[in-house]
């Protein structure tokens, strides 16, 4: 019953529809040809300010905002925010505005730091965009709650949206639906996908494709890489989030521990920060199938992909699909990582 539990929640679509699956040929080549490579590309899902994964979570945040009534969306990330640079773009397409706290997650010195990427499409976007000097927690912030004060006493109705739109009642609901689209689209293909890798730090993406994934038990295929370098409190969002998400849309069972996958060695240590292979894997990707990431979050979990091909980690014929979660506006503030 998952999926038309699912559909009865109140959802906005911003997505042009089913995010688009294609095969990387010269990818799957260049690893040795024995286990296929397939990417899903929620960086292509919508027109909206490039789109990507919060696009996707956020139809139904965007909903219960418009249904309860409220006129400014309240988020919080990053200076460079994927997340909150949606969260504008989403604003902007309802008639709602948006206040962003952008906190100093990354130690990044350089010069258009604050200036370009994703933070000037959020003004561009007419958001409300406020520099915040607290490093990088995914946890609860005071300046977030200020924030949604803030707009109370200036007489706006806030609708609270967490880092990343994750630890939320709804957050894991978009992803659920992800699951539920891609065995569609195995439908269609003729096959089912061994396993599923995907970029961790908020916890919702992943979170939400186990809720979706356990109702056929498939759960335990989808492979997180961790990229906060705070692994455990990412694990246990995850673990919250998929169970919550499981309930909401009727499961009808608790997850099982061992549902929960994120691995930890392609965080380079440090949310935020690109690594050499990181690095490598990103211009690896790019000089092969043309497909740009970044460095904060997709170039950890392609450089992951590339690695555990290469060590053998999926059987032969195996046909594993990567989740391209968006994020390559962040590239312009991170020139000097190449
Ligand atoms: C982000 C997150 P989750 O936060 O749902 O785990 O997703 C990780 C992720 N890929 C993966 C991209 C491109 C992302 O932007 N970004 C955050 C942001 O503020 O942008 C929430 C951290």
């Amino acid at each position: 019953m998952s999926r038309e539990q699912l559909h009865s929640f109140p959802r906005v679509p911003l997505l042009y529809g089913p995010s688009p699956v294609e095969r990387w040929d010269r990818l799957t080549e260049d690893l040795g040809g024995k286990v296929e490579v397939w990417a899903k590309r929620e960086d292509l899902n919508s027109g909206i300010a490039y789109g990507g994964n919060k696009t996707r979570k956020l139809e139904y945040l965007a909903a219960d905002a418009l249904a309860q009534g409220c006129d400014t969306l309240v988020s919080i990330g990053g200076v460079q925010s994927n997340h909150t640079r949606q969260v504008a773009a989403v604003a902007a397409k309802l008639g709602l505005k948006a206040v962003l706290v952008q906190e100093h997650w990354v130690d990044w010195d350089e010069v258009n730091y604050e200036k370009t990427g994703n933070i000037l499409l959020s003004r561009i976007l007419g958001a409300e965009v406020r520099l915040d000097d607290a490093g990088f927690d995914i946890g609860f912030r005071q300046s977030w709650q200020e924030a949604i004060d803030e707009v109370e006493a200036r007489g706006g109705k806030p609708y609270p949206i967490p880092a990343g739109a994750s630890d939320h009642p709804l957050g894991g609901h978009g992803f659920a639906g992800w699951a539920f689209e891609v065995e569609d689209q195995e439908r269609d293909l003729g096959f089912t996908f061994d396993a599923t890798i995907v970029c961790s730090v908020t916890g919702s993406t992943q979170g939400g494709m186990i809720a979706g994934f356990a109702h056929s038990d498939r759960a335990q295929s989808v492979i997180g890489i961790d990229a906060s370098a705070t692994v455990e409190k990412t694990h246990d969002q995850i673990t919250r989030i998929a169970q919550r998400t499981a309930q909401a849309i009727g499961l009808g069972r608790e997850l099982r521990p061992d549902e929960v996958v994120l691995l930890d060695r392609w965080h380079d240590g440090i949310y935020g920060v690109a690594g050499p292979r990181t690095i490598d894997a990103i211009q690896h990707l790019a000089r092969t199938e043309g497909v740009i990431s970044d460095p904060v979050y997709e170039g950890k979990s392609i450089a992951a992909l590339i690695d555990l091909v290469r060590e053998g980690y999926f059987p032969d014929g195996s046909r594993i699909l990567y989740a391209h979660l968006g994020g390559q506006p962040a590239l312009n503030a991170y020139t000097t990582a190449f």
